[in-house]
């Protein structure tokens, strides 16, 4: 646990060659990234940013990541939080369409660092943007720190082990959460295109079928809600 950090994903980037399991905390960050070299701004202590340090045998689709992630993290808050949790491809995790997580995956060679920020106790005030919440302003059942940290991370061990025994990385407990398909998306792509249509599927890699095309990286918007 570490009172300031740049950013938890920078710090465990740079430990990349350490073995996997390796879990940096962060009471504050100064330069959370975000995808796609955007921000991750949160005041110290009124969420969690951490990450996690994951090497996944060969075997394993690294595409199915994000999925893994974000269906254990799903499952851990609503567990503990006694609030429905949503996702919104590939991975934030929403209240009532309101985003209060989400992740950062980045590969080092065989190495992926898994960098999850939720906001626990930020006031309106303090979001960054007008869209956003946090668990207690949606009401959820704790907001202890401690209590969601320990069942994010069991939540992401478990499943992890199970992926690599079993093949389940959680696919199932993704669609149940997801609140992406079936829905009219508008897919901005990194290449600056955009793309609209119905999302109606995950491809084996964890990419968005949207319009009968497969989108493996991009912003969706929910069209019927926007
Ligand atoms: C993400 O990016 O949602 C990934 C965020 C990952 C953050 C964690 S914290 C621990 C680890 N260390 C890091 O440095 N990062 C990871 P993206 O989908 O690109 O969303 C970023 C956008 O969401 C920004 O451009 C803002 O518009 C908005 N945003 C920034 N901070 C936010 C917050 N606290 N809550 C909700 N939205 C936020």
């Amino acid at each position: 646990m570490l009172t300031e950090a740049t950013s938890t994903n920078a710090v465990v980037s740079a430990a990349a060659a350490e073995p996997e399991g390796l879990v940096v905390v962060a009471e504050h960050q100064t330069a959370g990234r975000g995808r796609l070299d955007r921000q991750w701004v949160s005041p110290p202590r009124a969420g969690l940013t951490f990450s996690v340090l994951l090497k996944p045998p060969s075997g394993l689709r690294w595409g199915r990541l994000p999925l893994f992630v974000a269906a254990s993290l799903a499952e851990a808050i609503e567990d503990v939080g006694d609030i429905e949790v949503r996702i919104k491809w590939p991975n934030d995790l929403l209240v009532e369409e309101r985003k209060f997580a989400g992740v950062l995956i980045e590969r080092h060679g065989d190495a992926a660092v898994i960098g999850v920020g939720v906001n626990v106790t930020t006031r309106a005030d303090e979001l960054p943007i007008p869209e956003a919440t946090s668990l207690a302003l949606s009401g959820a059942g704790t907001t202890d720190r401690e209590t969601l940290l320990v069942a994010m991370l069991r939540a992401l061990n478990a499943r992890y082990l199970a992926w690599q025994d079993t093949g389940d990385f959680g696919g199932k407990s993704y669609l149940r959460h997801s609140a992406t398909l079936g829905q009219q998306v508008q897919v901005s792509l990194p290449s600056g295109a955009v793309i609209s249509g119905l999302a109606t599927a995950l491809d084996d890699d964890g990419g968005l079928v949207v319009g009968g095309h497969a989108v493996n990286a991009g912003d969706v918007v929910h069209l019927r809600l926007a």
